[in-house]
């Protein structure tokens, strides 16, 4: 991130980043799978997998962590973990978990110890948005159940339990310090009536549960939501009255559907609302190894049962709306297109690989009573270009357009400004970048001045 050239724009190259409508899928720079979400400190964050772009097989390198208080406007985190992270790790950054405990936060991975042989691992951090290390430099866990996917919770009594497994599910109980368990691997009966009737039948797998649990805790019902089959996927769940079960299967939260053959759950509260994230490949040139995380949210009905859900490409009421007077990062994002990001010199993260033409809208910006400039944190290696602002359409009312001189290298910061008109009240902002020649400006933060 610190060179003055521009490393080759892949996700380009392959389209990732062409442009989506709505408000899913949540991320639209990269192809992210496998979503984990975590309430803390008022943020919602969403750990994600990471599927390289073109990738003909479960090609992941890295885990990335995204961040919103609204769930229209997400923060780039960039990644927090990469498998190179754990010396014994050789690949296969499959899906994972964070979960916070008395202040400190545990990250449960899959990773492959050896070519196409998984393992658990765990890293743990002071911040949801790390730096993770590896406490123990080994495998949590390994084990006969086929180790991929953890899912952790920490019970009111606060004992803690790991759950995880592709065809088996097993489960540990982790010890206090949250980074080793004590007694053996359990594995969970499975059948019909604990997950599900597989249909057509696989000696493998003697119920739908294909992979993917997502376990907690609500209303003093325990709840396994996991990936089911046969492939393609859909989601499915169970509940029990206790920790460890019996289990007993409640039915379908998401058909197969979106052109993933996988799906993975992750099932978080916030501001009052349930949301259920999920993935598939609705971005361009996604797939089953080009996936996207999107969410919904859901009303659990009376009895605690979760609703069967569709994947949309929704467009979400924002929860609350967008403060343009304080300082916002430009990869706070609702729609990107054509840009991505890469980590800043400055810190966080920046929007890179800008092109003419390619945009970013962030949802509900308050202006109040009106803005009367604009300023921007940006860096260009080549001849700049403008930020031109646009309300609720990239061809919308122009309050403003701001020039970025080159400042002699992409990660020479500068703050620039340009005078606003007619912006008041609650708007979709568009800030749509023009200029010549092949990449023109990154960009770090940008803030308004009200009037
Ligand atoms: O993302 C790699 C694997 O695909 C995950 O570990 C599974 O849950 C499935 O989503």
């Amino acid at each position: 991130a610190d060179s003055d050239t521009e490393p080759e724009d892949t996700d380009t190259l392959s389209g990732v980043n062409s442009g989506a409508t709505g408000d899913n899928p949540i991320v639209q720079t990269i192809y992210t799978a496998d979503p984990a979400p975590l309430v803390h400190n008022g943020r919602l964050y969403v750990y994600t997998g990471h599927d390289e772009d073109g990738s003909t097989w479960f090609t992941m390198n890295d885990w990335r962590l995204y961040s919103t208080t609204d769930l229209v406007n997400w923060t780039d985190h960039g990644s927090p973990l990469a498998y190179t992270d754990f010396d014994w790790a050789v690949g296969d950054a499959w899906a994972a978990q964070c979960i916070e405990r008395n202040g400190k936060f545990y990250f449960y991975v899959t990773a492959a110890r050896a070519a196409g042989v998984r393992a658990i691992g765990v890293a743990v951090a002071d911040s949801p948005e790390g730096p993770f290390v590896d406490p123990i430099g080994h495998p949590l866990v390994t084990s006969d159940c086929g180790d991929i996917d953890p899912t952790a919770f920490v019970d009111d009594d606060g004992q803690a339990y790991l759950y995880w497994g592709n065809p088996k599910l097993c489960y540990v109980r982790l010890n206090e310090d949250m980074v080793s368990y004590s007694g053996s691997v359990e594995h969970v009966t499975m059948n019909a009536e604990t997950f599900g009737l597989r249909t057509p039948s696989d000696p493998d797998r003697p119920s739908t549960y294909e992979e993917g649990p997502w376990f907690y805790k609500r209303e003093g019902k325990y709840y396994m939501v996991f990936a089911a089959g046969p492939i393609s996927e859909h989601i499915g769940y169970s509940t029990a009255d206790g920790p460890t079960g019996p289990w007993t299967y409640r039915g379908v939260v998401m058909p197969a559907q979106g052109g993933s053959f996988t799906n993975h759950p992750g099932v978080v509260d916030y501001k009052g609302n349930s949301y259920f994230f999920y993935h598939n490949g609705a971005l361009p040139m996604g797939g089953g190894f080009t996936r996207s995380v999107a969410v919904e949210e859901f009303s659990y009905n009376p009895d605690g049962s979760i609703p069967s859900m569709d994947m949309t490409d929704c467009d979400r009421e924002g929860l609350g709306s967008l403060n343009p007077y304080i300082r916002t990062e430009a990869e706070t994002m609702a729609t990107a297109s054509g840009v991505e990001t890469e980590a800043c010199s400055e810190g966080g993260m920046n929007v890179s690989f800008v092109n003419d033409g390619d945009s970013i809208r962030v949802i509900g910006v308050n202006f109040g009573g009106g803005a009367a400039s604009f300023e921007a944190r940006v860096a260009s290696g080549a001849d700049g270009g403008t930020i031109a602002l646009h309300l609720d359409s990239p061809s919308g009312t122009l309050i403003g357009s701001c020039t970025v001189p080159a400042t002699g290298g992409w990660q020479n910061w500068e703050t620039v400004s340009c005078a606003i008109t007619g912006a008041s009240g609650i708007h979709d902002l568009y800030l749509v970048f023009e200029g010549s020649g092949d990449y023109l400006l990154n960009f770090n933060w940008w803030r308004f001045d009200p009037a």
